[in-house]
């Protein structure tokens, strides 16, 4: 065995052992999928993949192909050309078309009917039961917040917690995220989902999950000193479990809240997505 082979084989014995003992194929897959939606992203992201993967074989092929063909030991007399003729023109807006038609319509196709067909149609609240949660990013943390038992955001009983977001499966649930400073973006990577949280305005994203564990959430915008540490704990229940875990933090809620503080009140009025959508 070389030195060189020695070396590689090294490191990725250490990368390995740094990483649960994961292979490199593994870590190089993305994280895994918890939503009903995210095969969608990845199917695309594969997508894209694959048929880079293709088009560069084929540059690679044409490069040595016309360096071998073109080998100045077979044609020591070089040819100068312009490219102007039809036949050259021809072939080069062949393959323009042939790249632009099969890689960015192609993207641009599948990502518009995703968009159109699933992200973009919002639950209907009025019709379906969904579960709503408030997100407030701030430099370096995130604040959720559940309406409580009455329903009804900013009041008294609202559920609070700070970076630790709690989850069901099975039913739809709308977020509506705003940030207190900078720009910020609550990225569920495992649901492959991610919406920018602006200060003065609320984006709404919704999400639909259907594996239980313990996940995190990545702030996805660089913003400031302390981003990398804004990082936050998602527990993805049963549907059982989630109310279980509701109800204790609503008893909680009720004992702890001090209800004179006014910085508690960082909420605001819920807005109903369709509504909102059509108001505009
Ligand atoms: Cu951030």
């Amino acid at each position: 065995m070389s030195l060189l082979s020695l070396f590689f084989t090294s490191l990725v014995l250490k990368a390995e052992a740094a990483n649960d003992g994961m292979s490199l194929l593994e870590r190089m897959k993305p994280p895994v999928d918890i939503s009903t939606n995210g095969h969608l992203i990845d199917g695309l992201f594969y997508f894209t993949t694959w048929l880079i993967l293709v088009y560069f074989i084929l540059v690679c092929a044409g490069l040595f192909g016309f360096a071998y063909k073109y080998w100045n030991k077979k044609n020591p007399k070089a040819t100068y050309l312009h490219g102007t003729s039809k036949k050259h023109v021809a072939i080069v807006a062949g393959i323009g078309a042939a790249v632009f038609i099969t890689i960015d319509m192609q993207i641009t196709r599948i990502a518009n009917d995703d968009f159109v067909g699933v992200f973009a149609k919002w639950p209907d609240e009025t019709k379906e039961e969904v579960l709503k949660v408030q997100v407030l990013a701030q430099q370096w943390a995130w604040n959720y917040r559940y309406a409580g038992k009455d329903g009804v955001f900013n009041t008294e009983d609202d559920v609070v917690t700070l970076n630790d977001l709690h989850l069901p499966t099975g039913k739809k649930i709308v977020f509506q995220v705003t940030s207190k400073d900078v720009i910020h973006s609550f990225f569920i990577s495992n649901a492959r989902q991610k919406v920018d949280a602006m200060p003065g305005r609320v984006s709404r994203m919704w999400v639909e999950l259907t594996k239980a564990g313990k996940f995190e959430i990545a702030c996805a915008e660089i913003c400031g000193t302390y981003h990398y540490r804004m990082a936050s704990k998602l527990t993805v229940h049963s549907p059982e479990d989630f109310k279980a875990w509701m109800e204790e933090a609503e008893l909680k809620a009720d004992q702890v809240n001090d209800k004179e503080d006014p910085t508690r009140y960082w909420g605001w009025k819920w807005q109903n997505a369709i509504a909102a959508a059509t108001k505009n």
